[in-house]
This record gives C-alpha cells, sequence and structure tokens, in this order.
C-alpha cells in the first residue's frame, strides 16, 4: 500500500473525494481554509529527502497483526495510516528518536482494545492494558506509551492531568506533544468515516491540536482515498428480479452508487411469476422466461444510466422454480459457481426468489463454504403467514439453502423489511430532480403507488444493500435454522440445520439517508466533473 502512494507522481491522484466534498455542502471549517494545504507530491518528498521511507516499511513490517483489531474501520489500513502521519508530525516536530519510536508504538496498538466500530471511550484504556502483552513489560517508557493510549480515546482537555498522575508522568510538556501527535494523526483518518459521503466530512479540522496538522486535510483525503481503492474489497453478486417490483431498481442504483465499497462481480436474473407490479402481462408461472427477459432489459437500463462499464456483467437465470421441478441451466447459475470458486469469499445479495442460488448450491455444493447469502425473504419468525413473495415463489429453493450450511443471513419482510417506506412527496423532493435515473425511480413509484393521500410504499430491496453498506444500522441475533414445513411455514426446535443470523431490526432513517445522499452524488459527480480544471 505505501508502494501504491510512492508511486504518485500526480498531485491530482486521489482527489476525487475531496474534490466532491468541496463541491457539497462544503463543511470545511475555516480553519483548514486558513491553513496552507500541502501537496501529497510533497508529502511523499519529505519522507524520501528524510529518509523516513525505509524506517516506516520496517516499521510496517514488524506489526504484530495477531494483536490487531479485525476491522474495515480499526483494523490494520487504519493503523498504517496512523503510523504515516504520526511519523511525519513527529519529524517535523524534530523529536528524538525514542519519542518517533514510542509513537509508531502507539499507532499500531492504540485500537487493540476495541471491541466494536462504535463510539466507545474505554477502548484507549482497554489498549494501554494490553501493552504489556503486546511489547513485553520491560518496553522503556511503557507508562508514558499507556498514557497516551488511554488518552486518545478520551477528552484530552479534561482528562489529561488525571492520566498523567494515573501513570506518574513526570515531564507534563512531553507527554502533551506525545498525545497531540497520536490524537491528531488517529483524527486526521477520522476522513474515512464519511468517504464518499458528499455531504460530510469524517474530519473537524478545527479539532486538531498541532499547526502542522492543519495542513494535511487534503492529503488525509488523498491517502484515504488510496487506501481505499487499493485494498481488497468485498466480492459481491447481486441476485435480483428486477422487473417484478419496483424496490429492485432502487436497490440496484443504491449498489451502483456503493460501487467504492465493493467488487461487483455479477448481476443475476432470477425468475418470478404472479407478481402485480411487473409490466408483464399475465404474469405466470409458464412464462417465467419472459420475465427473465424483461429483468434482464431492466437491470442493463438502470446500468447504462449508472455505470456502463457492468452491462457485460448482467447474465440471465433459471427458467423455471424447483419447487415446480425445474433442474434447467443458465447462465446466471453456471457464473455464481465460478465466481464462488474463482474467489476467495464471496456474498451473495440475494433479492428474489431463491432459485439461482440453490441451484448453484445443487450444482456443485462445495461453493458453500466459499460464498454467504443475505436474503430479503420470508416473514418475521413470530409471524404467523409466512407466504412472502421471494419466499412462495421456491420454497423448494429455500429449503436447500437453509439446509445446505452456507453462511446466512436472512431479513425479514413483515416486521423487520417492512420499515423501509417511503412516500411519493418524500422521493419528489430528495430524488425526482437528479437526472435521468431520479426522474425514473420517482416515475416508478407513481406508477405503483397506493392511491390514498398518506399512504406510503415499502422499498423492500433496498435492506439487502443497506446491510452491506453498514452492519451497524442493523439489529440481528443468531439462531438455529428453522426447518420448513410443507405449507411453507417454519418448523423450529427439531431442525438439525446450522446457525443463520436474522435481522430484528433496521434503523430506517440511515438508510434511506444514505440512499438519497448517494443518487444526489450524481448531481455533485456531474458538476465536478465540470467545474474540475476551474477548480483546480
Ligand atoms: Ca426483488
Amino acid at each position: 500500500m505505501l508502494q501504491k502512494l510512492l508511486d504518485i507522481e500526480d498531485n491530482n491522484m486521489y482527489l476525487d473525494d475531496y474534490l466532491l466534498k468541496k463541491k457539497g455542502i462544503s463543511t470545511f471549517s475555516d480553519i483548514e481554509k486558513a491553513n496552507h494545504q500541502f501537496e501529497l507530491t510533497d508529502f511523499l518528498e519529505y519522507f524520501k529527502r528524510n529518509n523516513l521511507i525505509k524506517y516506516i516499511e520496517n516499521e510496517i513490517e514488524n506489526i504484530k497483526v495477531e494483536h490487531i483489531y479485525k476491522s474495515h474501520t480499526h483494523g490494520i489500513n487504519h493503523n498504517i495510516k496512523v503510523m504515516i502521519y504520526s511519523l511525519y508530525l513527529a519529524h517535523t516536530l524534530r523529536l528524538p528518536s525514542n519519542d518517533i519510536d514510542l509513537l509508531m508504538n502507539a499507532s499500531k496498538y492504540h485500537d487493540t482494545g476495541r471491541i466494536n466500530d462504535k463510539e466507545d471511550d474505554k477502548h484507549g484504556l482497554r489498549s494501554a492494558e494490553k501493552t504489556n502483552e503486546i511489547l513485553g513489560s520491560s518496553y522503556t517508557d511503557i507508562n508514558m506509551l499507556k498514557a497516551i493510549m488511554e488518552l486518545h480515546s478520551i477528552d484530552d482537555k479534561k482528562y489529561a492531568h488525571n492520566i498523567a498522575e494515573k501513570y506518574n508522568i513526570t515531564d507534563f510538556n512531553r507527554f502533551v506533544t506525545l498525545y497531540s501527535v497520536l490524537k491528531d494523526a488517529d483524527a486526521l483518518d477520522r476522513i474515512r468515516l464519511k468517504y464518499y459521503n458528499a455531504y460530510e466530512t469524517g474530519l473537524d479540522p478545527s479539532m486538531l491540536r498541532l499547526k502542522q496538522s492543519r495542513s494535511l486535510v487534503k492529503i488525509a483525503h488523498q491517502v484515504n482515498e488510496c487506501f481505499v481503492k487499493n485494498t481488497e474489497k468485498p466480492n459481491i453478486i447481486l441476485d435480483t428480479d428486477i422487473e417484478n417490483e419496483i424496490d429492485d431498481k432502487f436497490a440496484l442504483t443504491y449498489l451502483l452508487q456503493s460501487l467504492h465499497m465493493f467488487n461487483l462481480d455479477a448481476i443475476t436474473i432470477a425468475p418470478f411469476y404472479g407478481s402485480k407490479y411487473s409490466t408483464i402481462k399475465d404474469n405466470n408461472i409458464d412464462n417465467i422466461g419472459e420475465g427473465i427477459d424483461a429483468s434482464y432489459n431492466t437491470a442493463i437500463k438502470i446500468i447504462n444510466l449508472l455505470n456502463p462499464s457492468y452491462k457485460d456483467k448482467v447474465f440471465k437465470g433459471s427458467t423455471g422454480v424447483i419447487s415446480n421441478g425445474y433442474n434447467g441451466n443458465s447462465e446466471a447459475v453456471e457464473k455464481i459457481i465460478e465466481i464462488c470458486n474463482k474467489n476467495n469469499k464471496t456474498q451473495i445479495l440475494c433479492i428474489s426468489a431463491l432459485t439461482n442460488v440453490a441451484m448453484a448450491i445443487k450444482k456443485d455444493p462445495s461453493i458453500v463454504n466459499k460464498a454467504s447469502v443475505v436474503w430479503l425473504g420470508g416473514n418475521d419468525f413470530m409471524y404467523d403467514k409466512n407466504d412472502e413473495f421471494n419466499f412462495r415463489q421456491d420454497i423448494s429453493a429455500v429449503r436447500e439453502v437453509f439446509s445446505s450450511g452456507i453462511d446466512l443471513t436472512l431479513i425479514p419482510c413483515v416486521n423487520v423489511g417492512s420499515i423501509l417506506v417511503t412516500t411519493e412527496p418524500e422521493l419528489k423532493s430528495e430524488i425526482s430532480d437528479v437526472g435521468e435515473i431520479g426522474k425514473y425511480l420517482y416515475d416508478e413509484f407513481c406508477r405503483c403507488k397506493p392511491e390514498e393521500t398518506g399512504k406510503s410504499k415499502t422499498i423492500w430491496d433496498l435492506s439487502v444493500i443497506g446491510y452491506l453498506v453498514n452492519p451497524e444500522w442493523f439489529e440481528m441475533r443468531n439462531v438455529d435454522a428453522p426447518g420448513i414445513g410443507e405449507n411453507g411455514k417454519y418448523i423450529f426446535g427439531n431442525s438439525s440445520n446450522s446457525q443463520m443470523t436474522v435481522v430484528t431490526r433496521i434503523a430506517r432513517d440511515k438508510v434511506f439517508k444514505d440512499f438519497f445522499q448517494k443518487v444526489r452524488m450524481l448531481e455533485l459527480e456531474k458538476t465536478t466533473k465540470d467545474n474540475e480544471e476551474k477548480f483546480l
């Protein structure tokens, strides 16, 4: 990753996020504007000129990774970015080599006490408590190291003196310098928390303590972007019956606007019949092939509006359902098997009947160890009726997937997914004016919306994409996968099936806020492109 940064010869590389935010609601503070923003090439040149490259490469290589908290947010990549900023700040402050060494250790291990990615002011204390185990109790200056680690997750203005006293710190000025470097380096990487959210930035530059740090805001955007674009992203497949309802169209839009987070390997088209929203006349079990063709065309239409480079990744799926004796071949099923075998891990996002996934498992059972499935289907376990659309389309497919042992997350429809409602006035004000796609989604909603004033409509399929974007918006629990009776009812307690995860609650507003912002990003991307030269 460091090499990717060092290969940069052009200041404009990795500027997308910074430019987007400039063109968004511009939350940059006066402090950032008042401080000259360094260029990335100059920043890297500083490292080269002062022989810091070999030093930091060596430090990165020596990270004891077994202690690092495993997370996209507070894991190894965050630690490395904090090391880069700490080293720069310490060096420009002309700190002695033992202080630089101490800051490298603090940067590496300050989040080892994390137990989740949420706000948690106690994790600094837990990290400090792990220091002996990681570095050995004979580490020189271990008290100073523990002190700055504990203070990094709490308010320094309030607690610096208490912490200094707790760890018997005698040189208070040195303590202030060291914790200021660590806290600023950590804060600079707060950029990652709102990456690609055009309306917010995760960093408030007015919180930075050191003048040197305040000139690194632009660079922090670029360094983070380099990491995001070059790290391994989750591989995903979207399995959708997009022409059956309007919610798949919202979901595909949301996914295509979130691709900075994922590798989208394929969009597979799933069967459907008996849909009341489809434009296909007499949509029944005998003309599933017609639905597959219509869904394929709709997926291509949306892809062409948003990201035409994905149009070769759409594959037509099963033209029948297993419950009705279907056992044919399809491009989609072959592709699911091929992709699962190619990747270490693949996440299949299923917003339709489970036929394609079940067929892939039947044809190559080994994929259950290489893939996970997130499925919107069935109803809340406590709700009597389970005749939900995705479920009842192909109960045999549900039975196949539930009993396969594949890593499965279920988002039930009634009582869970059902919270994802929106209304015509909301869509009108949020997205109807955003290019062709905004108008298309709004028109589709109006075509299908209930007629009475005050009524809403659920955009079910957004749930699965939202779950992938940020699982923290979802509450869930692990349960034994239930059996499935002949009538489709769940059978609890007498099943030898494996465990599965069931979502129990969705933070509706967080999902819709993110969805709306990502659609509106299209406007900003266009404005940014138009004005890029002027801005630069
Ligand atoms: Ca669907």
